[in-house]
C-alpha cells in the first residue's frame, strides 16, 4: 500500500495517523509536490491533491476523511472513533473548519499575495481559525493512553499546522487544554514522525 503526501499537509497528516494507529506498518510513502503536478500524483488522482493512498490491490482513495472512514471499514480495531463515537464525529468537524480555513488562507495568499489575510474573504477564515479553536478548547477531548479517537487526531493536527503555517500570529488565542493534549500526544509515533516541517 501506497500513500502520496507531502510534509505540511495537515490532510495528509491525518491519514498518515490514521494509518499508523490502524497498524498499517508496511506503509510505502512516497513525498510529492502536489503543487508542482508531479505526474504520480496526477496519474492516480485527477485533482492532484495529497493525501493519495493507492491500495495493494490497485483502490485509490482521495480525502482525508474518505480514507478513514475506508480504514474504520476494512480494520475496525483499535476504532479511531473511540468510546464517544458522537463526539469524536463532531470535534472532527470543527477541527476540519479549523484546517480548511488555515488552508484557504495560504492558497488565498497565493491567489493574491500576504494581503489577502486582512481581505473580507481573509478575515472570515481567521474568525473560523479562532473560533474553531476556541470551541475546541472550550470542549478539548480527554486523553489519558491508547489510540487517540478522530476527535483528539483532528484537534491536535489543526493546532500544529496553525502554529507551523502563522507562527507568533497576534490573534492566536490561549489554549491550555489544547496545548496539554498536543503535548499527551507528541511523542506517539504517528504524530512524531508526521510533525508538519518545510
Ligand atoms: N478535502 C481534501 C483536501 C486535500 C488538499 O487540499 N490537499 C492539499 C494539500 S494541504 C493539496 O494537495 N493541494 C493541492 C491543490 O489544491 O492543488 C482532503 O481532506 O484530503
Amino acid at each position: 500500500m501506497k500513500l502520496l503526501l507531502n510534509t505540511t499537509s495537515p490532510y495528509a497528516r491525518i491519514a498518515r495517523i490514521a494509518l499508523e494507529e490502524k497498524g498499517f506498518t508496511d506503509l510505502a510513502t512516497e513525498f510529492v509536490d502536489p503543487w508542482a503536478d508531479d505526474p504520480r500524483l496526477l496519474e492516480a488522482n485527477t485533482a492532484a491533491r495529497v493525501p493519495t493512498l493507492v491500495t495493494d490491490d490497485g483502490l485509490v482513495l482521495t480525502e482525508s476523511l474518505l480514507i478513514v472512514l475506508w480504514l474504520e471499514s476494512e480494520r475496525p480495531a483499535p476504532s479511531l472513533l473511540g468510546v464517544q463515537r458522537r463526539a469524536a464525529l463532531a470535534r472532527a468537524g470543527v477541527a476540519m473548519g479549523v484546517i480548511d480555513a488555515a488552508v484557504h488562507t495560504l492558497i488565498g495568499r497565493k491567489i493574491t499575495d500576504a494581503s489577502f489575510d486582512d481581505s473580507p474573504v481573509g478575515l472570515r477564515r481567521r474568525r473560523s481559525i479562532v473560533q474553531g479553536l476556541l470551541r475546541l478548547e472550550a470542549d478539548a477531548p480527554a486523553y489519558a493512553s491508547g489510540t487517540p479517537d478522530l476527535g483528539a487526531i483532528t484537534a491536535v493536527v489543526a493546532l500544529d499546522y496553525v502554529r507551523f503555517r502563522f507562527p507568533q500570529a497576534a490573534w492566536m488565542p490561549a489554549l491550555p487544554r489544547l496545548e496539554r493534549l498536543a503535548a499527551l500526544l507528541a511523542p506517539r509515533a504517528s504524530f512524531e514522525r508526521s510533525r508538519p516541517r518545510a
